[in-house]
């Protein structure tokens, strides 16, 4: 389709040093929503997203893992359950995936950097201050809060080398004005900060190479100089789309970009540093940048280190991806910080999804099929009067006055609130606003539903012939508000609204953004087709719970699969080695010593004549039984210890290792031909 306008939207590209969480699955969810949003309304759409791959924090990643950079970040990107796997699960409809160490985006940046070199922006000195390693920032001592970083709180290194920088300082002035002057920076409250923060105090040049690691893009024409990771991650969103490669070829169509959406500790940057970068290079500037709100947990930002982490894989195997995407649209108002909880997520799926929405279909569809089969009578669909009073209705602000009482005021309000929520959608929607665009939806939804009761159509079923027409009406009202809420929430919960779709039988034409505004767009003769229980309700101590072990067992699996103790440094003399006494012992008699979980007690014969008694801890591995006649190994000239009240002469031999987690033992069992109270040695 030619003429369509393009709308190009991007999510930051994320950083593999680990696998994503649930906050990386807000920001995408949000964007995707955002991107299939001007899709519907049938702007031709460019979505991007990807990983930010180079820098120290992944070389030293990879350094401890024992692998290559390389070969690090392949795993988490491309990897099972790795960043490509998730946003497939989550249903994310990118149409473009960078990473950045390919090849043409890497040649790309080195041309970028000669660019701004030749250009007279950056320049050689020394690069002396701080250094954030986990978020690959360089700060001022000014900026530091605390002596730590200013964005995550952790301690900052001594910097010192020979780098290049890049001339911000020039363009301090051209960005305040941008920030202050123009609707860029969205929303408006982090103008000030970025303003107040960072350009008041002064805007100084910014340090655009590294010698001290090599994983980065080298700077061709100075060998052991490597781009700094924000030059290279920021210029994604152009090299994605050709500029200075030959890979794709459509920057003149999409940019300057239409939004780019990320997160609020990352606005400096893209509000600062990457404007700046876009005048050296003589670019057109994007039109927005908005910065979203974190997700918290227990009120703090999620992050790895700290181990608190909600895993989107585990949420969305149990509750659907649907309803994960929708609880992250509806439940935080996309400008601010949410704090996170299972509980919010099965109580927004219980009262929206099951009680509102999914009672809404199901109710309607299941009565339309009930009373007339698989269609609606002739005659049922949108009267002249009630499609004028739904255009009339569909300017923002304006709600139709209707006459009082009875049927015919039911039916109004319903048409009404339901023909004016497109412009109300969209009005939320264009300020990034999507939890006030569903809140909208919402209203239609509890107005349908109240509509239902209000006209009790399992009482007009009563007299068919009296009320039928009547009937169908209402049920052809309740059919046509549910399919303009499908519509719109189709961003959001796109394969449900495919579902309700084909229950209500709304052919493509009536799927559309057009016909979201015009009452009566479902034919009268919809075959309807009541379908699965859409969302069914959750039991929240149950789902709690369950959710709970999942959690727990995708930790434990997370673990190493095996650990041992390290060997010991310290040695120890072949004399002092010799002094231990190991001998083979044979269990006469075994049984748990009363009162102690762990304790076992141990009749052995050691050879000697006279039985030993040796305690020993490991019932929790081991039935008593089940060790009488084994033949196993024992020190035993331990001095004697009481434990329980009883003594032990010695101490068993057994292996001991970690299992995800779990310490586990095994005692060493010797061959049965092995007699009592040989010497081991
Ligand atoms: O910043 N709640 O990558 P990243 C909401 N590579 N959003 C969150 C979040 C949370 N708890 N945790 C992370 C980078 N995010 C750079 C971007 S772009 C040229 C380079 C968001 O993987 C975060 O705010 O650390 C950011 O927008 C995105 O996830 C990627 O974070």
């Amino acid at each position: 389709m030619e003429n369509r306008k393009p709308f190009y939207i991007t999510t930051p590209i994320y950083y593999p040093s680990d696998k994503l969480h649930i906050g990386h699955t807000y920001c995408t969810v949000a964007t995707d929503t955002l991107a299939r949003y001007h899709r519907l309304k049938g702007e031709d759409v460019m979505f991007l997203t990807g990983t930010d791959e180079h820098g120290q924090k992944i070389e030293d990643k990879a350094r401890e893992a024992g692998v290559t950079p390389k070969d690090f970040v392949d795993a988490i990107v491309e990897g099972p359950r790795g960043v490509k796997d998730l946003w497939k699960l989550m249903n994310i409809s990118n149409d473009r995936f960078i990473r950045t160490t390919d090849d043409y985006h890497v040649s790309a940046i080195q041309k970028i950097f000669k660019k701004m070199y030749d250009n007279g922006d950056i320049y050689k000195g020394t690069y002396k201050g701080k250094y954030c390693k986990p978020c690959e920032s360089f700060w001022t001592e000014s900026q530091l809060k605390d002596g730590c970083c200013p964005d995550c709180g952790r301690p900052v290194l001594d910097a010192e080398e020979e780098a290049y920088f890049f001339r911000l300082s020039k363009y301090a002035d051209r960005i305040q004005h941008l920030l202050e002057d123009t609707d860029f920076l969205q929303p408006r409250s982090r103008v000030n900060e970025m303003v107040n923060n960072f350009i008041k105090p002064g805007l100084e040049d910014l340090c655009v190479s590294r010698t001290s690691f090599s994983w980065g893009i080298p700077v061709d024409f100075d060998p052991g100089h490597v781009v700094y990771v924000w030059v290279d991650a920021l210029s994604n969103y152009i090299t994605a789309l050709g500029y200075c490669n030959d890979r794709y070829h459509d920057y003149e169509k999409y940019w300057p970009a239409d939004v780019h959406i990320v997160g609020k500790e990352i606005v400096r940057f893209h509000s600062i540093i990457w404007p700046a970068m876009l005048m050296s290079l003589g670019e057109p500037l994007p039109k927005r940048v908005f910065g979203h709100g974190w997700l918290l947990l227990d009120g703090g930002k999620m992050s790895k280190s700290k181990g608190n982490v909600v895993d989107p894989y585990i949420l969305a195997e149990k509750f659907g991806v649907d309803a994960l995407r929708f609880f992250l649209m509806r439940t935080f108002p996309f400008g601010s910080d949410g704090n996170f909880s299972n509980e919010l997520l099965i109580q927004t799926i219980n009262t929206d999804l099951a009680n509102d929405l999914g009672n809404l279909v199901s109710r309607t569809t299941a009565m339309a099929q009930k009373y007339f089969g698989e269609r609606l009578p002739a005659g049922c669909g949108a009267t002249e009067g009630e499609k004028k009073l739904a255009q009339d209705s569909a300017a923002p602000g304006t709600f139709a006055i209707v006459a009082s009482g009875g049927p015919k005021q039911f039916d109004a309000e319903l048409i009404a609130l339901t023909a004016g929520l497109r412009g109300r959608y969209e009005e939320a929607m264009e300020q990034y606003a999507p939890h006030r665009a569903l809140e909208e939806v919402f209203k239609v939804i509890q107005r349908a539903n109240k509509y239902i009761d209000e006209n009790a159509p399992w009482a007009l079923a009563k007299d068919m012939v009296a009320n039928g027409p009547r009937l169908a009406h209402v049920l052809y009202n309740l059919l046509e508000a549910t399919r303009i809420c499908a519509t719109l929430l189709t961003p959001f919960i796109p394969d449900s609204c495919d579902k309700i779709f084909a229950q209500l039988g709304a052919p493509e034409g009536a799927r559309t953004w057009e016909s979201a505004a015009v009452w009566g767009s479902l034919p009268e003769n919809a075959a309807v087709a009541k379908g699965e229980n859409l969302f069914p309700r959750l039991d929240m101590d149950k789902a709690l719970s369950e959710l709970e072990a999942a959690e727990a067992e995708a930790r434990k699996a997370a673990l190493p699969a095996v650990e041992t103790e390290p060997q010991l440094e310290e040695k120890v003399d072949f004399d002092t080695f010799c002094k231990s006494d190991f001998r083979a012992v044979k269990v006469k008699a075994c049984e748990n010593v009363k009162k102690s979980e762990k304790l076992l007690r141990f009749t052995l014969d050691d050879g000697t004549g006279t039985d030993r008694q040796i305690l020993s801890g490991i019932a929790k591995w081991y039935k008593p039984e089940a060790l009488v006649g084994k033949t196993l190994m024992a020190i035993v000239n331990l001095p004697p210890r009481k434990m329980m009240g009883l003594e032990s002469n010695g101490m068993l031999i057994s292996a001991v290792h970690t299992e995800h987690g779990e310490e586990q033992l095994n005692l060493l069992i010797l061959d049965d031909k092995i007699p009592a109270g040989a010497k081991m040695c």
